[in-house]
């Protein structure tokens, strides 16, 4: 459990959430805000608004809200979060380097090699695409740290509220089939990917990130090595010509413009793989506690989670007329099994329909109709159950050093007049 913030801690945070705000723009414009210290809380500075900050976001909508620059970082707002699937110009970007420039598809290639690859082997993308069978799936991808911003004490990071999640139709070929193509020893337990990103500092021998995955996972049917996304090629800042979309892991380990897989005979060492990156407590800690590098364990599976789509908060609803409420929901088991509404802060739950999953780690739409008592101020909360028994839980999950895994139940605030 944990406690509920006293009203000093809460001016604390958002004293904290203000002056990291407005630290922000003023690196996105490179000059101070001079009257910073009166910006209201709450509201979203008009040159982020306006999308007149920053470069670097090309190709992509300017209703993302941007959290950093430098790496660029935006997420989306959990309203346009409300199709079917993610289109890709509102699809989030995550990037921990900068992203390659003047990308040629027709000379790119995809090597794999690594201490437990029978041989070393590499593709173009031509034979990638003819030598082995294509899948489309449609894949749910979201960031570990998505959600970071509730936590408290607070966890240094990009600030995520909601939108560090998306799902799309992938298409691609099975990393299963690769590897098996390349062929692997009997002592293969992982597998590390590199990316054409370069490090922030612009020093060529470093690496931004690269990560990966155990090989059971890298043999599951939905790991793939995809070149197109919602049916035409990935946007540059999603990982465009060529990335791993690996459903159920938290989104870091699908590597962008892969380049390059390793097949390891240990845990992979790659950049971010060692703790405290992308890992959270073995065993459930207080909050704001010190952890041991050693005492952290590397994220797998992701925890089950559901967004509110429609309507978006702050909507004014007249008296008398039924709300349709959508969202989304997804896990890394085997499916969503039910979502539930609450308007009475989780006194009653409202079932929702549930459309069915199109395949594993697919999220899934969800909808109902509900009616307001009486005129007044009213939250909608959501909960999803996936297929394990798994429900989110209605206030913060454990508090961990880097602010990874919040799946509290997503709520939105709405007027009935
Ligand atoms: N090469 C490379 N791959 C990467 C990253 C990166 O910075 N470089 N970021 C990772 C992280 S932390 C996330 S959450 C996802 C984000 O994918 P997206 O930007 O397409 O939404 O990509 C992952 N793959
Ligand atoms: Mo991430």
């Amino acid at each position: 459990m944990v406690s509920k913030p006293n009203n000093k801690q809460i001016k604390n945070r958002r004293d904290f959430m203000k002056k990291s705000i407005m630290a922000s723009v003023a690196t996105f414009v490179g000059m101070p805000v001079v009257f910073a210290k009166n910006f209201p809380e709450g509201l979203v500075p008009a040159g982020i608004l306006d999308g007149s900050l920053p470069p670097g976001l090309e190709g992509k909508s300017d209703q993302l809200i941007i959290l950093n620059d430098k790496p660029i970082n935006a997420e989306t707002p959990a309203h346009l979060l409300d199709e079917a699937l993610t289109p890709n110009d509102l699809f989030f970007v995550r990037n921990n380097g900068i992203p390659p420039v003047d990308v040629d598809v027709n000379s790119w290639t995809l090597t794999i090699e690594g201490e437990s690859a029978k041989q070393k082997k590499t593709y173009t993308l031509k034979e990638l695409k003819t030598k082995f069978k294509q899948h489309t799936y449609n894949l749910t991808l979201e960031c570990g740290g998505n959600g970071r911003s509730e936590f408290y004490p607070p966890a240094k990071g990009n600030q995520w509220s909601t939108g560090a999640v998306g799902c799309a139709s992938w298409t691609g070929v099975r990393l299963a089939d690769v590897l098996k193509d390349v062929g692997m020893k009997s002592n293969a337990v992982y597998i590390g990917y590199y990316g054409k990103d370069t490090h922030l500092t612009g020093d060529p021998k470093k690496v931004p990130i690269s990560r990966g995955i155990p090989i059971e996972k890298a043999l599951e049917d939905e790991s793939l090595i995809a070149w197109s996304m919602n049916g035409t090629d990935i946007p540059m800042l999603n990982g465009y010509p060529l990335r791993l979309v690996v459903g159920g892991f938290p989104a870091s380990v699908s590597g962008k413009w892969l380049s390059k897989i390793v097949i390891r005979d240990r845990v992979h060492d790659g950049q971010k793989m060692k703790a405290p990156a992308y890992r959270v407590p073995c065993k459930p800690v207080a909050p704001g506690m010190k952890v041991k590098d050693e005492d952290m364990c590397i994220i797998e599976n992701m925890p089950v989670k559901s967004l509110i789509s429609y309507p978006k908060t702050g909507a004014m609803i007249k008296y008398g007329d039924k709300l349709p409420v959508r969202g989304k929901s997804w896990t890394s088991a085997d499916r969503i099994e039910k979502v539930e509404l609450s308007i009475d802060f989780g006194e009653t739950w409202i079932d929702c329909d549930l459309e069915e999953s199109t395949n594993k780690f697919a999220w899934q739409p969800f909808s109902a109709e509900i009616e307001f008592p009486q005129q007044g101020y009213y939250e909608v909360w959501a909960r999803a159950t996936d297929a394990d028994g798994k429900k989110q839980p209605m206030i913060l999950p454990g508090w961990n050093p880097k602010g990874y895994l919040n799946n509290a139940c997503h709520r939105i605030a709405l007027k009935v007049q």
